[in-house]
């Protein structure tokens, strides 16, 4: 059944969202200066560069809080304590309460919160919380995206030579997945692109491509956290956002997603994938 949602309870989740993005952003600065005194202790989930702090756990502690007070019947599918929520048609609050947790670990800038609400399987809100850049990216469905309150669009640029693109490292550093990362980064390169980068967090990555610092970034093996809140971002900044594999399609539960300025760009994205069995080989499938 497709559910519907007014305006007054958007109105009402534009603003638990981004109360819950500020107080999980002050815990990540917090912890950043406690971080010069004393190492922060991660452990490592799926495998040994998979990382989670206890930072992780306490921002979507206070996050969900938050959105509960506000939304008590909505569903929440989040990556600590929640990440085998079913995702229904009912509204449900996707959360990353830190993306980028590597670089986060590691002192980087490029951490966040990523903060999503989904409708029939659709995001519908998006508010992207960067502490150590002091930027927070928000945007709801027909309303615009905006980068500190300012508008933000995508990149004009149509062709993929004028462009800087995002290929993330996996997690999954099997041979198969680590040749075929690099064999697309080296056909990129050599094409040449402007640049590629290799940033840590994929919520933001989603952000850049929406304020036009780049034109393309995908990625699989990622989960709905990961990808939810960007995606609305992005589309209404003016850009697509689809499934790695297929430019038709897009699915939060499918574990990938490539966005750009426009398709003319992201089409060459799923035709690399395909051509180096990105997903198969990233996914062990
Ligand atoms: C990470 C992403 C990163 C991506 C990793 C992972 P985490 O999320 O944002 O960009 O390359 O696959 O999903 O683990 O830091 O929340």
């Amino acid at each position: 059944m497709v559910v519907s949602i007014s305006e007054t309870e958007i109105n009402v989740a534009v603003d638990l969202a981004t109360r819950a993005a500020a107080v999980a952003s002050a815990i990540i600065n917090k912890s950043i200066e406690e971080r010069q005194s004393a190492m922060v202790e991660t452990v490592a989930k799926t495998n040994s560069t998979d990382l989670v702090t206890m930072y992780d756990a306490q921002c979507e502690e206070e996050v969900i809080n938050i959105l509960k007070s506000g939304t008590p019947f909505y569903n929440i599918l989040s990556e600590e304590t929640r990440s085998d929520v079913e995702l229904t048609n009912d509204p449900t609050w996707v959360v990353d309460p830190i993306d980028g947790t590597t670089s986060f670990v590691h002192g980087f800038y490029d951490c966040c919160v990523s903060i999503a609400l989904v409708v029939n399987k659709e995001p519908i809100l998006g508010v992207i919380s960067a502490p150590r850049l002091q930027e927070i990216f928000t945007a709801v469905k027909g309303r615009g995206a905006f980068c500190n309150g300012q508008r933000i669009f995508v990149s004009e640029s149509t062709t993929l030579e004028e462009s800087v693109v995002f290929v993330h490292q996996s997690y999954n550093r099997s041979q198969r997945a680590v040749d075929s990362v690099i064999a697309i980064q080296t056909e990129l390169a050599k094409l040449p692109v402007h640049s590629l980068r290799n940033n840590g967090a994929a919520a933001l990555d989603m952000c850049f491509v929406a304020a036009g610092r780049a034109e393309m970034y995908f990625e699989v093996n990622i989960h709905a956290w990961d990808y939810a809140a960007g995606t609305i971002i992005v589309r209404e900044a003016g850009g697509v956002v689809h499934d790695v594999d297929d430019t038709e399609t897009y699915d939060l539960m499918r574990h990938g997603m490539c966005c750009g300025c426009c398709k003319e760009i992201t089409a060459k994205g799923v035709e690399l994938a395909r051509k180096y069995d990105y997903r198969n080989a990233i996914m062990d499938l």
